[in-house]
């Protein structure tokens, strides 16, 4: 075997924890989004279709019922044109690794195929495809929809980890006593927010954060709602100022940040903060990051300024399906870092150290700082 197909192997085998995602555990069923309606409105095929059909308003797309939307992105991306962006190319790998027509002129074969699945069956068959062994949804009890599952007292399949997210939380008069309420429900394995700029948390985050040795996960430089007509697929990005980061990790060395950025020129800077304070992780390759180009630059990028010392990607899923499409590609362009770098040591790895990086990237560190 070449080098690069020794390296393919073990990151294909190696367990894969996804830090953030936004998929729910079959306990949520109302939340749990899966089958092919649901692939084609995600919202980065949305923006697509609407960028592809200028003569479609927003407002029009959005009046349709789900399948009429369906049926416009799949006319419009994948028959009257080639499924040549990463979205599009994502809806492809999931129809195929289902046996699906990727190329089909319409949507009957997929709804015939789905329809047909149970969701039980269907959950441990797209865990196994995608290779994942847990995975951190996004938890907001701000959500009436999720909050009323929570407080009917479910607990989620143990491989559905919990993260509480606190976007619209961290806007609650009285944010502590949130806190302490939604961690003994949830018993979350991190804290999240996205935020535009960086700066320093409510002092009740980071006081729950070390009483209950969480990490506080930020996710920086979205921009929201660029385009309010777009809805969610309407949000935007900017280039952010880390020096705020570097203040807080040095302030508070008891608290561990898992860090991720949504500019490719953030992901330098990031790896520079990541090597003077080991409290910072990077994780992921987010949002419009995550595409196999900037996956394989990214990761080239963390490899060598930072070692084996960081989570390269998370998957960000919103449809369960999407877990097979999104690590299918990521594990290649992951590959494809690693054999450039191996290809650099004097000496070539043997199979065992190979087997113990691609272990520690995929899934192992991740493991350690959500102590699973
Ligand atoms: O804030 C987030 O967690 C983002 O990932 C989402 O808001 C975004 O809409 C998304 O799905 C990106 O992949
Ligand atoms: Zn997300």
């Amino acid at each position: 075997m070449t080098l690069a197909e020794r390296v393919a192997t073990a990151v294909d085998a190696a367990p894969i924890i996804d830090l953030h995602t936004h998929l729910f555990a079959p306990q949520f069923p109302a939340l749990n989004l899966w089958g092919v309606d649901e692939l084609l409105t995600y919202h980065y095929l949305v923006a697509e279709a609407l960028r592809a059909e200028p003569k479609v308003t927003p407002e029009a797309f959005f009046a349709l019922d789900k399948k009429a939307q369906a049926d416009l992105v799949w006319a419009s991306l994948f028959v009257r044109r080639s499924p040549l962006s990463e979205a599009t190319a994502g809806v492809a790998t999931v129809l195929a690794a289902f046996g699906l027509d990727p190329a089909a002129p319409d949507l009957r074969e997929a709804r015939a195929f789905f329809a047909e699945r149970r969701v039980e069956d269907h959950v441990e068959d797209v865990l196994r495809l995608s290779g994942v062994s847990a995975l951190a949804m996004t938890n907001d009890p701000t959500d009436p929809a999720e909050r009323a599952i929570w407080e009917s007292g479910a607990t989620p399949d143990p491989r559905f980890y919990t993260a509480l997210r606190l976007d619209r939380l961290i806007h609650a008069s009285d944010l502590a006593s949130e806190l302490e309420r939604w961690i003994a429900r949830m018993r979350p394995r991190y804290l999240a927010i996205s935020v535009n700029e960086v700066s320093a948390p409510p002092r009740a985050v980071l006081d729950a954060c070390r009483e209950h040795g969480l990490p506080f996960a930020m996710m920086i430089g979205v921009r929201r709602a660029v385009n309010p007509r777009l809805g969610v697929a309407g949000d935007g990005v900017s280039t952010v100022d880390l020096i705020p980061l570097e203040r807080l990790a040095a302030e508070n060395p008891d608290v561990r940040f898992l860090v991720t950025t949504l500019a490719r020129e953030n992901t330098h800077p990031l790896c520079v903060v990541a090597r003077k304070f080991a409290n910072v992780l990077p994780f992921g390759c987010w949002w419009f990051m995550n595409n196999p180009s900037l996956i394989e630059e990214t990761t080239m990028m963390r490899l060598e300024m930072l070692g084996p010392t960081f989570v390269p990607q998370h998957s960000d899923a919103r449809v369960l399906d999407q877990l097979i499409y999104k690590w299918r590609h990521s594990r290649r362009s992951i590959a494809s870092a690693l054999t450039r770098r191996y290809g650099a040591m004097p000496v070539p790895p043997t199979d065992a150290q190979i087997e113990r990086d691609a272990r520690a990237l995929l899934g192992g560190i991740a493991k350690d700082w959500l102590g699973a």
